[in-house]
């Protein structure tokens, strides 16, 4: 499990994304209310429709995979609500409520399993590592990191 190695006290800042088919299927909200019962801060949350340079810079670990050009189209193939999401252990918090990447072994009581079926369409997207965090936040929410990741 990769996320013993986590320090346990670490308060964090994660990038969450309501995907294409959780926002045409209106689980946004569905999304939220897991987030926030959990105790973890929306810091910052938009909707916007991901331009194709973006999309090319939040999946670039993945390029040159075998599903990654329908990756590409499928995130920009409507409107995504975005999110910067903060507290304790973050990042692991918020993977662990969304579950498995394939919905079908996702544990039901994650959002994944409880919500999805498809591999790609699997309603929500969430950093998976502090890099990643740092790197996707970025792209979506710049000044953010910088500003010390603001208050509640
Ligand atoms: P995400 O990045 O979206 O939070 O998902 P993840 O970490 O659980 O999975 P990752 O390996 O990073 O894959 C990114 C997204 O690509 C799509 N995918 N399709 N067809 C396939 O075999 C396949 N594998 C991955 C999924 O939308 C996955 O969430
Ligand atoms: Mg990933």
């Amino acid at each position: 499990m990769i996320f013993l190695s986590t320090p346990n006290n670490l308060e964090e800042v994660t990038f969450v994304m309501v995907k294409p088919d959780g926002v045409s299927r209106g689980l946004t909200g569905e999304v939220i209310l897991r987030i926030e019962r959990k105790g973890l801060k929306i810091l910052a949350l938009n909707k916007i429709n991901m331009a194709r340079g973006q999309a090319e810079l939040l999946y670039l670990p993945h390029k040159g995979k075998s599903f990654y050009e329908g990756l590409i189209s499928f995130i920009t193939s409507g409107p995504v609500v975005i999110m910067a999401v903060k507290g304790r252990n973050a990042i692991s918090a918020v993977r662990n409520l969304i579950g498995s990447t394939d919905p079908v072994i996702a544990s039901p009581g994650s959002i994944r399993g409880d919500f999805g079926l498809q591999v790609q369409e699997n309603v929500v997207h969430a950093s998976s590592s502090p890099e990643d965090a740092k790197r996707e936040l970025g792209i979506f929410f710049k000044g953010l990191i910088n500003e010390g990741g603001g208050d509640s």
